[in-house]
């Protein structure tokens, strides 16, 4: 017998925390000859708040999965890290004057702590930090290599500006037409931008997710993204002009029912046919009015149609000569397509809404095939995408300085790869600059330097990277995070990549995934990483929600505080009420009580030893089938993310081996080592105790005889005042219950009793089931 000692997690969680760092189990090894396994998940951004419980969620799911594959014979990594450029700790600068570099270390040291205290089984030796300048060096090198290759680009575009944070943001951080932050009604204004041409990988980036396992929604999300479009560029002429109209139509079919034109306000023939529109002044005025509508806005199909014809122009369908009006409109987009469009009115839920506001006509006209109409119209075939190029530009401080040096007689030229990085400079103020220039505008010494071509005096460029990009390529760092020659080397790099499994929040399943898939791919193709596609399998888990089913937010006051329930109930606890929560991909309130539930369980676990013994008095046939029973489902619901229902079958199993008089040990081993990536402080404790010297991280994963986990079935005779009418199957421990509800399931009976009134139902489990009825 062992000696007795109650479950207190504060006395043993640390102890583990500490011999597994000092062991190095969780350290993956770059030339082991075991098969590897890269299992990844999205590194936080280190806010003040500190670890939030649906980060939890996430990271426990792929702990448990990274520690069930150590045991299964894998050399695992799972690496960690900080993604900690952006906003929220400049926001924090300008407020209160801390440098964002001291709040976020100390944000840092914070969430490793917490990480830590949460038992994850990450290899701390490869942690990256996006701003550390040993990291960004590399991200800076990438973009050097993006320019190399045509694609970065400087570019006047229409930005999207927050005149609250004074800064250009991406289409994706405009919400209903506000700033995703401040929530400030966004305007367009156009700025000079460095531009990234993700547009050139718009098939590459489609094709790809056929070779990819992602949930299907993410799958679906990327392509929606990327927009795929394929239809016809066609030419209508334009009376009396050189120039045509070229539009963009998935529907060449519908040629013959056009009956008019519209361009975009923003169109270059606008302004190109100035002279021959005779109501100039109206047209402009129109054009003022639209500038600082969104694009959703302009193109919803349940907003009022607004637009002004272009009196004076007349195109020509080049179908059958007809003569239409052009008009131009916001509810076409001058970014998409070629900007202008064929109206048809019959076919078109947008162009007959505005054709029946203006008053235009609506014909009804036989279509014609794709290939007779590209002939008759002189079209030809045309791919666009919805996908635009990639603003890389912010005027911001806290992000990683743009590696170009801008000189009066040589141009952009970029800085030397042997002279990054190009360091953040320190700066006396955090806000961009009243004319919406960064911060580093300002500091004469760091903006004047000498062009690396000429030698000549020259302008530091002074944007920096938007805070995706970190995060676009630190799967690749984590393989190689300290090597100062390369971002990675390429051996290291063939041993561990793609990513076989990352898990992440829905809400990057768009542009993080696009991005990084982006990335990798480019660096693919200059034949710097291994693989096209990086991650093998996406998978989403749900939101934690608070117990009031909100989100949770440091306003609404229902933040669960990870320290504090880690403090009462203990991190095991802890991450096996995270797994038992519910649906892994579906959202959860939490629940307290649900926490003391997870608790009880472990305590039931912990008590079962004292039961350990060799010779009872009870069959423990049941209960080893059960254990089978448990080791399948618990592995195969891990597999599929069904980590609530391995809970439960643990829970089920341990009832089992609690109503035991003595449990044998081996039994209770292997009950050890399936829970123990669920609850590894506990299930190391307790291995140890059971005199092991090695830890349970490196035990095997147990097998189960698949024979163990068939249920043994009987057949029952069901009679209706004793006279047979039908047999079911049901398995051998079925209850009264189950079989009474086989039984009144079976048609036969059912046709038997017909509307007869049932007076007493006789079940004997196991032998027989009588319904006696009113005759
Ligand atoms: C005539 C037509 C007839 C069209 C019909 C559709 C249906 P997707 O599938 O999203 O690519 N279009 C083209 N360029 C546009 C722009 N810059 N702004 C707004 N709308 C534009 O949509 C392609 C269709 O959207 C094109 O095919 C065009 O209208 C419109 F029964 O041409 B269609
Ligand atoms: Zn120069």
């Amino acid at each position: 017998m062992l000696t007795m000692n109650t479950y207190e997690p504060k006395d043993i969680e640390q102890k583990w925390q500490k011999r597994w760092a000092d062991s190095g189990v969780f350290q993956a090894d770059d030339s082991s000859s075991k098969p590897k396994y890269y299992a990844l998940i999205e590194f936080p951004y280190p806010s003040g708040e500190g670890l939030h419980v649906g980060h939890l969620r996430s990271y426990t799911a792929m702990d448990i999965v990274s520690r069930k594959r150590r045991m299964e014979g894998f050399n695992v990594l799972y690496p960690i890290g900080y993604d900690a450029f952006g906003l929220p700790a400049e926001n924090y600068a300008l407020k209160t004057g801390q440098h964002p570099r001291v709040t976020t270390e100390k944000n840092c040291a914070n969430f490793e702590r917490q990480l830590k205290a949460a038992g994850f089984s990450f290899d701390w030796s490869r942690q990256v930090n996006t701003t550390d300048p040993a990291y960004y060096t590399w991200t800076q090198w990438i973009f050097l290599q993006f320019l190399k290759h045509g694609l970065a680009y400087k570019a006047t575009v229409p930005i999207n500006w927050c005149p609250k944070d004074k800064i250009g943001l991406a289409n994706e951080e405009v919400v209903n037409g506000c700033c995703e932050r401040c929530d400030t009604p966004v305007e367009k204004r156009n700025k000079e931008q460095w531009m990234l041409k993700i547009t050139a990988y718009a098939e590459k980036l489609l094709e790809g997710l056929d070779s990819v396992d992602y949930i299907e929604r993410a799958k679906v999300q990327q392509e929606n993204w990327i927009g795929k479009s394929e239809g016809a560029e066609i030419e209508f002429k334009i009376r009396n002009q050189e120039s045509g109209i070229r539009v963009f139509t998935t529907r060449p079919d519908t040629l013959f029912g056009v009956t008019y034109v519209v361009l975009a306000p923003e169109h270059a023939l606008v302004e190109k046919l100035k002279l021959q529109i005779t109501n100039g002044k109206e047209v402009q005025e129109y054009i003022i009015q639209v500038k600082n509508k969104t694009d959703i806005e302009r193109t919803a199909t349940d907003k009022e149609k607004t637009g002004v014809e272009l009196k004076g122009i007349v195109a020509i369908n080049p179908v059958n000569g007809e003569e239409v009006p052009v008009w131009v409109a916001d509810y076409v987009l001058a970014h998409y397509g070629t900007g202008a469009v064929m109206a048809v009115p019959q076919h078109d839920d947008r162009d007959r809404a505005f054709a029946e506001k203006f008053h235009l006509p609506i014909i009804d006209k036989p279509l014609v095939s794709f290939a007779e109409a590209l002939q008759k119209s002189g079209g030809k075939k045309q791919t666009t995408y919805k996908l635009r190029d990639w603003v890389f530009s912010r005027q911001r401080y806290w992000g990683e300085p743009i590696p170009v040096i801008h000189c009066a007689k040589c141009g952009t030229v970029p800085v030397p790869e042997d002279q990054l990085p190009v360091l953040l400079p320190e700066v006396e103020k955090y806000e961009p600059t009243d004319t919406g220039e960064s911060p580093l505008a300002a500091i004469d010494s760091w903006v004047n330097t000498k062009c690396p071509k000429c030698d000549g005096t020259a302008k530091r460029e002074t944007d920096v990277m938007p805070n995706w990009a970190g995060s676009s390529w630190y799967f690749l760092r984590y393989i190689d995070s300290k090597n100062d020659k390369a971002f990675a080397s390429m051996k290291k790099l063939q041993h561990w990549m793609p990513v076989d499994w990352y898990n992440g929040g829905m809400e990057h399943t768009v542009l993080h995934l696009l991005y990084s898939r982006f990335w990798n791919q480019f660096l693919c193709d200059i034949g710097l990483v291994p693989t096209s596609e990086p991650y093998k399998k996406r998978t989403s888990h749900g939101l934690i929600m608070a117990s009031d089913g909100e989100k949770m937010s440091k306003s609404r006051g229902n933040v669960v505080n990870p320290d504090e329930i880690i403090a009462r109930f203990g991190a095991d606890s802890v991450r096996l009420y995270e797994m038992f929560i519910g649906p892994f991909d579906q959202p959860a309130p939490w629940s307290t009580d649900g926490l003391v539930g997870t608790y009880r369980f472990l305590e039931k676990v912990w008590k079962l030893h004292e039961k350990i013994g060799e010779h009872g008095q009870d069959s423990i046939l049941k209960a080893t089938q059960l254990l089978h029973k448990t080791i399948k489902k618990v592995g195969d619901d891990i597999e599929a993310m069904r980590f609530n229902t391995a809970v439960s079958a643990m829970m089920i199993l341990v009832n089992e081996m609690s109503s035991l008089e003595t449990v044998p040990q081996d039994l209770y081993e292997k009950l050890l080592v399936i829970l123990s990536p669920f609850a590894p402080h506990m299930a190391e404790e307790l291995w140890e105790m059971l005199r092991h010297k090695e830890l349970i991280a490196r035990a095997s994963w147990p097998k189960y005889d698949e024979a163990m986990t068939i249920d043994n079935e009987v057949v029952i005779p069901v009679q209706v005042n004793g006279k047979l009418r039908d047999t079911i199957t049901v398995s051998a421990d079925a209850s009264k219950e189950m079989i009474e509800q086989a039984a009144r399931a079976s048609e036969k009976v059912q046709k038997s009793i017909g509307k007869k009134e049932i007076i007493r139902v006789v079940v004997v489990p196991g032998k027989l089931c009588n319904f006696v009825v009113k005759e």
